[in-house]
């Protein structure tokens, strides 16, 4: 028997991995600019939770005594990240308790007793070693170490985080100030004849780096159809918020329509959703100050993720989140971990059943859901090392075969719809689900009118028993190759594995193996 939706097939691999083309450069912000021998790239790249100046004119890397300024060095430096209620996420751990401030300082003269006439009338006057003041949004932090013609790495500068300013909201900047005043005591020293100040030391200072720790947030993937609202009636971001204190997004996208035809094993759809899905999180990057999310898929919306990591892994993306005196700062786009809900990784013959019915034709991505496309894509669709976990559901908690008004509580397809009966419908996807391994046009051979040949029919491919969500069988939900977690639940259907419990299942998962919360 031959299928002809296998011939399509082929050109999987070909626009797989083909993404390579829309590669932009990856990571950049300004060059270190100065003479001490660490750059600030040493500590961390900077951008999201490490805010850097290194280039002020007649501030920075400047060999400065005091003067009639109060402060000789005095900067303004933003700081982008979004990362929420402060306490909250301080409380939760998804934000370090503790800012630390770098600051590598030339010439300090820390370890040195000056003795001399600073106001020339005879009488030797005490003066004292250098004693360089560093503040903190006006608050005095310590002074700076170091000595006589050398660079010091100045690392002590340990604050609570609360001492530091964020945005309150995405897209907002914080400004905080930093202040040095020089050779404070020499300043203010009285010397023997009553005149107050003698100018003894100077010193430089490079960059000046602010460093906390911030978890990544999440991005919600939408499944079939794109709307955002499964994941806003779920409760899902607020969860993740109240127990890990970490913000979120939700991504939704428009439904691919037949402009895209349907071509199996193209992914056209599943291909747009994704980069639809990377332009949103290259926003929100922008908006809170970091490329780094965890991803969560529901339904399409897991497939749509594979196929997102699939271009991530082929090329870079990256996303401006911030700027370092004045220049902007890219970093490469990445998602840290992806988990699904009820994702058809291997297809659903509810698609394939739709498919011959002309549906694809109609909504691509109804296309890109059936079985025979995955059978391929899943040979080809890498992720690149990035850590996928995927539950899958059985509807029918009992076990009788049957999903009753119980068990579709909560589904895409209810027990009743403007007052019709709809639960039959659920049943005849259970089953079809639950009895078939696919449903695809095949041929076979017919005599019509005396003549022999082939003509198209619709084969039931039968499948050993497949419980199922009434959208997606437990086996293909969990049929992503080198998954690190898989989960089925019972008595879940396919909008309910969205559901509180899902949720902290979820959360275990997440905590356990995708790096959830960590800084
Ligand atoms: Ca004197
Ligand atoms: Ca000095
Ligand atoms: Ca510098
Ligand atoms: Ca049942």
């Amino acid at each position: 028997m031959q299928f002809f939706g296998r011939i399509g097939l082929l050109s999987i691999a070909i626009s797989i991995g083909s993404f390579a083309a829309n590669a932009e450069v990856g990571t950049s912000y300004p060059k270190h600019r100065g003479d001490s021998p660490l750059s600030y790239d040493a500590i961390d790249i900077p951008g999201g939770d490490f805010n850097v100046t290194d280039y002020r004119p007649y501030t920075l890397d400047e060999y400065m005594y005091y003067d009639s300024y109060a402060y000789q060095i005095d900067v303004a430096i933003p700081n982008n990240r979004y990362v929420g209620d402060l306490a909250e996420a301080v409380a939760n751990g998804a934000l370090s308790e503790n800012v630390r401030i770098f600051i590598p300082a030339y010439d300090v003269d820390a370890n040195t007793v000056p003795t001399g006439d600073c106001d020339w009338d005879g009488v030797a006057d005490t003066l004292y070693p250098e004693h360089n003041e560093v503040y903190l949004n006006g608050e005095l932090l310590g002074v700076l170490d170091g000595d006589d013609g050398l660079w010091k790495f100045n690392s002590e500068f340990v604050v609570p985080i609360e001492k530091l300013r964020f945005p309150t909201h995405p897209g907002d900047t914080a400004i905080n100030r930093v202040q040095v005043a020089i050779d404070v005591k020499n300043k203010n020293a009285v010397l023997s004849s009553g005149r107050v100040g003698c100018r003894v030391w100077a010193t430089s200072i490079d960059w000046i780096g602010i460093k906390f720790d911030a978890a990544d947030s999440f991005l919600f993937m939408t499944g079939l159809g794109g709307s955002t609202d499964s994941f806003e009636n779920s409760g899902y971001p607020e969860y993740l918020r109240r127990e890990l204190g970490i913000n979120s997004k939700i991504v939704g996208h428009n439904t691919a329509n037949g402009t895209l035809g349907c071509s199996n094993g193209e992914l056209q759809s599943v291909r747009a959703h994704a980069e639809n899905f990377i332009l949103e999180a290259k926003k929100q990057a922008q908006l809170i100050g970091s490329a780094d999310f965890h991803a969560i898929g529901h339904s399409m919306g897991g497939l749509d993720g594979r196929m997102a990591l699939n271009m991530l892994t082929a090329g870079k993306y990256t996303a401006q989140v911030g700027t370092m005196d004045g220049q902007p700062i890219s970093h490469e786009l990445t998602i840290k971990s992806l988990l699904s809900h009820g994702s058809p990784h291997e297809g659903t013959v509810v698609a394939d059943y739709f498919g011959t019915r002309g549906v694809s034709e109609v909504v691509a991505d109804i296309c890109d859901l059936e079985t025979q496309t995955w059978e391929l894509a899943n040979q080809f669709l890498v992720s690149g090392g990035t850590p996928i976990a995927t539950i899958g559901a059985d509807a029918d908690s009992n076990g009788d075969l049957y999903v009753d008004i119980n068990e579709v509580e909560g589904n895409q397809i209810p027990a009743e719809f403007k007052g019709v009966d709809t639960l039959q419908h659920a049943n005849f996807l259970y089953r079809l689900i639950y009895e078939n391994e696919s449903v695809e046009w095949g041929t076979e051979l017919a005599t019509v009118h005396g003549i022999p040949m082939l003509v198209p029919v619709v084969v039931y491919e039968p499948s050993t028993p497949n419980p199922n969500d009434t959208m997606v069988s437990v086996r293909s939900a969990n049929g992503v190759p080198n998954a690190v977690s898989e989960t089925s639940l019972q008595g879940k259907n396919h909008g309910t594995i969205l559901d509180t419990e899902s949720q902290s299942q979820a959360l275990h998962i997440g905590k356990s193996t995708l790096g959830w919360g960590a800084k």
